[in-house]
């Protein structure tokens, strides 16, 4: 017969484990950028990694009309919390539209635009890439190199096969766009591209309109199928929202297909909250309707149904006139800090006379500025500066303040003129 003790001494060993074989993962490449700075006691250190907003005072910001609209929400006891649709609030979706898409899109009034509240940026990006992988006949997508991190994770994870395109010139620090077009001229007709709608992350360049409407030739006469990333659609680099949707509504405008993932993370401040959408754009309002039937089946066993808060508020601000308005105003003073940001850490350098030419960072556009600044680089100004980013030398902008632009300029200083 077994003692009490022969029982109990066995599952405490480590080596019983049934997950005992498994292998410690790496932390995320950008989240994981923010662990090690909360870890790091140095009064002087820097975030400088993921692509969050923080004021003057290197402070989260919550919009006050966000914090307005939160406090009417909850005064309002009207409201419950059931559980909204599958599909999320109808509001919130019809409004997304709109903002993407231009409050005068002719596919939104022919009803050809089914739209679902997603999980951010992200779990809309999960749920277009589910849905093609379980209904579309092509399943390769091609994404821009380089791209942000979790793009190959996402499409890989949802059963799509991922390729590349080329997308940067390290030499020019600006768009390879003859490389960008033979690649998606090579690609399978029918296959999926991936493209960032505006400021991509992390290289800060985008396509010109002119550029973009080759693109778009190009891709409709391939019959590739374009999944527009919007995580950034806040008028950052233009000053206007709209400006910002006009290379999602040139391929809009021609009557072909495509998807869109929007985020609200950025545009409103509602990182935590995990509020976007899924929009999927057909030739006809009776496709659209069964894409959405789709869409469903592809949403109810992953969560089941969103959350109701970040889309209230969101659907609140964007159904306002007055609201609209006063957040396209906090939008535009976010903008105009970031713009600040890139003249001053600019001007920084230049006066330090930092060798190289770093003009860059005041022409590339959105978050981020991708310095040029190579892994060794970086984990010098980690080590030594207590700044922190991620390893391809990717800063955001929106981290930095005006006190904190003179220690970055000497750490990238220290970083470039180190023995040399
Ligand atoms: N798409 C792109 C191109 C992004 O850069 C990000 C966020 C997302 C989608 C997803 O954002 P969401 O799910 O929060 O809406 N990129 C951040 C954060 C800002 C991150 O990596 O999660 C970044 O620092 O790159």
């Amino acid at each position: 017969m077994a003692s009490h003790d022969d029982i109990s001494a066995s599952p405490t060993a480590a080596s019983d484990s049934v997950f005992a074989q498994l292998v410690r993962a790496p932390e995320d490449p950008i989240l994981g950028v923010t662990v090690a700075y909360n870890k790091d006691p140095s009064p002087v250190k820097v975030n400088l990694g993921v692509g969050a907003y923080r004021t003057e005072e290197g402070k989260p910001l919550v919009l006050n009309v966000v914090r307005r609209v939160e406090q009417q929400l909850v005064n309002d006891v009207s409201r419950n919390k059931e559980y909204i649709p599958i599909v999320g609030l109808a509001d919130f979706n019809k409004l997304s539209a709109k903002l993407i898409f231009g409050a005068d899109s002719p596919a939104i009034q022919e009803n050809r635009v089914t739209t679902v509240q997603g999980l951010s940026g992200t779990g809309s990006l999960r749920v277009g890439g589910e849905f093609l992988a379980k209904h579309y006949h092509q399943r390769t997508i091609y994404l821009p190199t380089p791209t942000w991190g979790n793009h190959p994770k996402v499409f890989t994870l949802a059963g799509l096969s991922v390729k590349t395109y080329r997308y940067y010139a390290p030499a020019t620090r600006g768009l390879d766009f003859e490389g960008l077009m033979e690649d998606l001229s090579s690609a399978p007709s029918g296959s999926i591209v991936l493209l960032h709608a505006c400021a991509h992350n992390p290289t800060g360049v985008d396509p010109t309109l002119e550029q973009w409407e080759q693109i778009r030739q190009l891709i409709r006469s391939k019959a590739l199928l374009p999944f527009f990333d919007s995580a950034y659609q806040a008028g950052f680099a233009s000053g206007s929202l709209d400006a910002d949707a006009q290379p999602v509504r040139l391929f809009v405008a021609d009557g072909g297909e495509l998807l869109v993932a929007q985020s609200y993370a950025k545009n409103m401040g509602l990182y935590g909250e995990r509020v976007g959408a899924l929009s999927i754009v057909c030739k006809s309002a009776d496709v659209a309707s069964r894409v959405e039937s789709q869409l469903k089946l592809v949403i109810r066993p992953m969560y089941s149904s969103p959350p109701i808060h970040g889309a209230s508020i969101v659907a609140a601000i964007l159904k306002d006139g007055d609201l609209y308005n006063e957040w396209t105003i906090e939008l535009k003073a976010m903008a105009d800090r970031i713009i600040s940001m890139r003249q001053q850490l600019f001007e920084a350098l230049l006066s330090r006379g930092t060798p190289g030419d770093w003009s860059h960072i005041i022409k590339q556009i959105g978050m981020f500025t991708f310095t040029g600044l190579n892994t060794e680089q970086v984990s010098f100004m980690t080590n030594e500066y207590h700044i922190y980013m991620t390893s391809d030398g990717r800063i955001s902008m929106a981290g930095l303040s005006s006190k904190t632009v003179p220690h970055l300029a000497d750490a990238i200083h220290a970083a470039v003129t180190r023995g040399v």
